[in-house]
């Protein structure tokens, strides 16, 4: 149906099946709905698919992809539109008009999409629904509990208005429809990633652990290098005492014991992919689905509709709540929602949430932080969510953001960036924007720009580091704990301002994305791109990364 409506102060021609008035907008009902501007837009705002994926306001007139390499798109967005040039996003979109207000474009289900084409705003559902409602039929693999399961699907939510409402009345919506976070306060969390990386050992985190001493951090969080491989979750032999004498050690330090897992990804090596090969993601073709490259193999994704591989998932939360852990970094989720062929014949964002609620229902109490997840499909199953990629001590890397076109890439740049664009999802989840740095050793950031990232997590009110006690100097300990103790007062005054404790703070010197490739710079960069998409780079580039990481450690 062809309609013309007014909505804010602004009259709008639209193309939707049902339509009706709510709070602040409309509400309308469509596999395919456009938006007819009455003007041409010059900023878009994107919306990437997963914690790690490109967010924020881009110039129309600036095309965006493709991502490079190949060989890791399914890591930095959603892959099926990682050629689309078009401005475009996951779920929803906005537009900025010549007056300053904002027109959103949200969908309140799973599996759509927005595109800017010209003067027009695009969205559409992959799957096409029958009245908008999409009924499954769901059953928990730990109780044999089968249960209907109803999800809002091919509904959208159109505003126009001030950024902020129109952010929040959205958010309002997605809170009814998939749900809020459930645990009510934020940990204080110490992380191994930043600074050890995948070189743990039990003795290094015990020492850590008695050297932080009287720090308040509630979580101690052990992340990826405790395992014996990716889908094989039992503890490797730098851990000869086990996990769950860890955790007991953790908790006789007053502090929950945090565990990284990757729970959705299957590499070659692991047992898993010798045993099951039928847990595994496939194509239409009947091919794996590939879900990225990282630690030197090729990563695979499990079917999360698959009754067994759910099984194991279920049993495997309640391992590692049996060893201790509390609080759960679940990583690589988008892998469960890559697009593939499904053991019961679900779409992929519906199966990869299927599988998101038995993992919440077998972890119980824990805090669950979701990372690279599938922002929507996440929400109302997990309590934080990582909101951008991985910070890193140094600002940016040209390697990656310019020549890769890779702003999925570890830095504070990309990582600010895409989580302050994502301040809107607060009152769904806890909103991570990955660890801040207080030390100076092994750093290059300046202290300008490890501000920025404390102010950010003082925003969020999501605080971690991983910086080791042993490399803060006594004032950088203090700054730490006050850092970490500290309540302030917290007022946006802008789209990229804020007062905190009323001291100002811009985060304008983030925002901008890489200049394009200088002519002389062309040559450098398809070279870069041809290297960065064959395995034995990658493979070569692992190792290396690995022997400079402990030569660093060995020299700190
Ligand atoms: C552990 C880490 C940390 C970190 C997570 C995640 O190759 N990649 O594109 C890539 C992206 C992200 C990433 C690692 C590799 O980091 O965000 O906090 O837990 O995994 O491996």
């Amino acid at each position: 149906m062809n309609i013309s409506s007014q909505i804010g102060d602004m009259q709008f021609s639209l193309t939707a099946d049902k339509f009706h008035p709510v709070t602040g907008g409309m509400v309308i009902s469509g596999a395919n709905v456009t938006l007819q501007l009455p003007f041409q837009p010059k900023r878009y705002y994107r919306h990437g698919w997963q914690s790690w994926s490109p967010t924020g306001w881009i110039e129309v007139d600036r095309p965006f992809a493709p991502l490079h390499p190949a060989i890791m798109r399914p890591m930095q967005g959603d892959p099926i539109y990682a050629l689309d040039e078009k401005p475009n996003g996951s779920w929803l979109g906005a537009v900025e008009a010549p007056d300053g207000e904002v027109i959103l474009l949200g969908a309140l289900g799973l599996e759509s999409h927005i595109e800017l084409d010209g003067q027009t705003l695009h969205g559409w559902y992959e799957v096409r629904q029958e009245d908008g409602v999409r009924s499954l039929q769901t059953s928990d693999p730990t109780t044999g509990v089968v249960g209907l399961h109803t999800q809002l699907s091919g509904e959208w939510f159109i505003a126009s208005g001030d950024e902020t409402e129109v952010f929040a009345q959205y958010a309002a919506l997605l809170g009814e429809s998939l749900g809020k976070k459930r645990a009510a306060k934020q940990p204080r969390v110490w992380c191994s990633w930043y600074s050890l990386y995948t070189a743990i050992s039990e003795e290094r985190l015990l020492r850590i652990l008695n050297e932080l001493s009287d720090l308040p951090f509630d979580v101690f969080q052990v992340d990826d290098g405790w395992q014996k491989g990716i889908g094989d979750w039992e503890a490797n032999e730098k851990f000869p005492s086990g996990m769950k004498s860890l955790a007991a050690r953790i908790h006789a330090t007053g502090r929950t014991a945090g565990l990284w897992l990757a729970p959705l990804l299957i590499v070659p090596s692991s047992s898993i992919y010798r045993q099951h090969p039928d847990w595994l993601l496939h194509d239409e073709k009947g091919k794996l689905v590939r879900a990225g490259f990282n630690w030197g193999e090729p990563l695979y994704a499990l079917d999360t509709t698959h009754p067994t591989a759910l099984e194991w998932l279920a049993a495997l939360m309640k391992k590692v709540r049996a060893w201790g852990y509390n609080y759960l970094k679940l990583d690589f989720l988008y892998a469960g929602a890559l697009p593939g062929i499904r053991h019961n014949g679900m779409p992929r964002e519906a199966g990869y949430r299927h599988g998101l609620e038995v993992i919440r229902a077998a972890m119980g109490e824990a805090y669950f932080l979701t990372c690279g997840a599938p922002i929507l499909p996440s929400l109302g199953l997990c309590d934080g969510m990582r909101l951008g990629p991985d910070v890193a001590a140094y600002w940016d890397s040209k390697r990656d953001s310019r020549l890769l076109n890779n702003l999925a890439a570890p830095g504070v740049q990309n990582a600010l960036r895409t989580t302050l664009h994502r301040l809107w999802l607060k009152p769904l989840v806890h909103t991570d924007p990955d660890v801040v740095y207080f030390r100076t050793r092994q750093n290059g950031l300046s202290s300008e720009q490890m501000r920025l990232l404390q102010d950010l997590a003082a925003i969020t009110g999501f605080k971690a580091t991983s910086d080791l006690p042993a490399w803060l100097t006594p004032e950088e300990r203090a700054s730490l704990a006050d850092f970490l103790n500290a309540k302030p007062s917290i007022e946006q005054t802008g789209r990229y301002t804020f007062e905190i404790g009323g001291r100002r703070v811009d985060f304008s010197s983030a925002m901008p994305l890489p200049e394009p490739l200088e002519p002389s710079e062309k040559i450098q960069g398809a070279l870069v791109r041809w290297l960065a998409n064959k395995t034995w780079v990658l493979k070569a580039f692992d190792r290396f990364s690995r022997w400079r990481l402990a030569r660093s450690l060995r020299e700190s």
